[in-house]
């Protein structure tokens, strides 16, 4: 063969080889389901009585169920920005809660989390909630041509996904670079600024809501309930909020469905329980908690579907499944829709303080779920684990060694996950767009003065003062006693360490050994 085509013909036959390939032991499927606003105690294996989750309660049953499981951020983009990118969002400018129309936030060519696992020979798909924003930025996103750059451009090789969330608009399905159903003559207008004349708005036209808003929700009107900014147009596009779970779930089957053969990653990010809170009629009244405890049960519908698949499909062994949330609990996100009042005795965020927006545990700690049938012995793992770990993990697993310089924060945590070792991170960076960040190490927490929110929806914000607040987890995982005046040597360091994080980056750390002792609690 000469040399021409020997260079020519031999990478593309391996890729071919790599690429025909099935799912095995050191490139097993990994399917990621990733719930929107589930708090720490929304699921029956969490704790949760007023709602029945039986198959993520399947899920921990047969897989290691984390109790320091946590997302990077206590709202959604930030916290999704770290799962795809490796990096802590507060490093980055601009990562905050995005409207609709904002421009893709993850430079196309980056290193991420899909892009790993294609140099890795999976195919790759993001379906659901998005929330990363789509198009360049250089001029606005023409909801009516191609949408790009997004998922595609940054490592997916397929996506269906919705652009923002539930209550933004455009209130459609985006596959791959273009709207769902659009027909010709109807286009598609959106704008964060100005309303468009002759539409309804959820302020003109509240009394013919069919879901009130309590704050914010009250711009564009669509299927009856008011959303976050202004849209017209694409009749024949819109979703219908009460069949999302079903067409997000079927699409995710239907790829599954297509790569069955290879090894394939799936990212799927449902849109439930985030408002609106719209479940199909068949899940409405499965609780006593209103829509947002049926929300849940929708939720765990869909994650049935997804094993019952991959069991149809005889994958079920050769695919890892990660269950988790992207930041923690709230109840009136903006919407009457009953989630204070029915709650009863269930306690969204468990046993921790705070909720979604919050720097306190439960603002970033989230039910967190792994399974590999034979690979993954099941139990319960105290081990520290973050969302933002994926990319260096994952790398790890398919045994790849990615340029780290844009995820710098990605631990690789591969032991932890697989229940190979009891410790994961020593530490993690905790991070609402209010207030900023705090540090857990150990079973240290340190939240450092600035503003912090308290309670699920209406919330009390107040401002922490110096020094900060110190709580010892392993005692106190509730943080109801402030200990900062008993240590003020631990609040130095916390303090110190979290600025060297802050400012220096994060240096690439491996995870803890197993079995290292931990930090005795009194040390200063
Ligand atoms: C807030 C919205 C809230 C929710 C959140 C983002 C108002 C008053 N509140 O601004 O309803 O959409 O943004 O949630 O508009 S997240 O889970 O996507 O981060
Ligand atoms: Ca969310």
């Amino acid at each position: 063969m000469n040399r021409l085509l020997r260079n020519l013909l031999l990478p593309a036959l391996a890729a071919f080889s790599m690429n025909a390939a099935a799912a095995s032991a050191d490139r097993p499927n990994i399917v990621f389901i990733y719930g929107d606003d589930i708090g720490y105690g929304d699921f029956s294996c969490y704790g949760a009585t007023a709602v029945q989750t039986p198959n993520v309660d399947r899920l921990a049953r047969e897989g290691l169920r984390f109790t320091s499981g946590y997302c990077s951020s206590a709202t959604c983009t930030p916290s999704r920005y770290s799962v795809l990118t490796g990096e802590y969002a507060f490093r980055k400018q601009g990562t905050g809660v995005l409207p609709g129309d904002a421009a893709l936030i993850i430079e196309p060519g980056r290193v991420t989390l899909p892009a790993i696992f294609k140099d890795a020979g999976y195919r790759t798909a993001a379906i659901g909630k998005w929330h990363l924003g789509l198009g360049d930025g250089q001029r606005e996103v023409d909801w009516n041509g191609d949408i790009k750059p997004g998922p595609l451009e940054v490592g997916f090789d397929y996506s269906f996904i919705m652009a923002a969330t539930g209550d933004r608009v455009p209130c459609v399905y985006v596959e791959n670079h273009r709207v769902v159903g659009l027909v010709a003559g109807d286009p598609i207008s959106v704008s964060y600024k100005k309303s468009f004349a002759g539409e309804p708005d959820g302020v003109t036209d509240r009394a013919a809501l069919r879901m009130n808003w309590s704050h914010g929700h009250n711009q564009a009107v669509v299927n009856g309930i008011g959303r976050i900014g202004y849209m017209k147009g694409g009749q024949a596009a819109l979703w219908h909020d009460e069949d999302m779970a079903d067409v997000f779930v079927k699409h995710a089957l239907d790829f599954i469905e297509r790569e069955k053969d290879r090894p394939f990653f799936l990212y799927f990010c449902t849109q439930d329980i985030h408002v609106p809170r719209v479940p199909n009629p068949r899940f409405v009244g499965q609780t006593t908690m209103g829509a947002r405890g049926d929300a849940i049960v929708e939720f765990d519908y869909c994650v049935g579907e997804i094993l019952k698949k991959l069991d149809q499909l005889k994958l079920a062994g050769n695919t890892l499944v990660i269950l988790s949330s992207d930041n923690g609990p709230v109840l009136d996100d903006g919407y009457v829709d009953g989630a204070n009042e029915k709650l009863g005795a269930h306690k969204p965020a468990g046993p921790f303080r705070g909720g979604k927006y919050s720097r306190f545990e439960a603002g970033t700690r989230v039910p967190f779920i792994v399974r590999w049938p034979g690979k993954v012995q099941p139990g319960v793992s105290e081990a520290m684990v973050g969302q933002v770990d994926f990319p260096a993990t994952f790398a790890a697993l398919t045994g790849q060694k990615p340029a780290r310089a844009t995820m710098s924060d990605s631990v690789n945590v591969l032991p932890a996950l697989l229940g190979e070792s009891k410790t994961g991170r020593d530490h993690i960076v905790e991070y609402a767009q209010e207030g900023g960040v705090s540090l857990r190490a150990g079973d240290w927490k340190f939240i450092p003065p600035g503003l912090v929110r308290e309670k699920l929806g209406p919330w009390k914000s107040y401002q922490i003062p110096e020094p900060g607040l110190l709580f010892d987890l392993a005692a106190d995982p509730g943080e109801t006693k402030d200990v900062a005046a008993e240590n003020p040597g631990k609040v130095r360091e916390l303090a110190a360490r979290l600025e060297q994080i802050r400012n220096a980056g994060n240096p690439p750390a491996e995870a803890q050994p197993s079995g290292k002792k931990r930090p005795g609690k009194k040390q200063q």
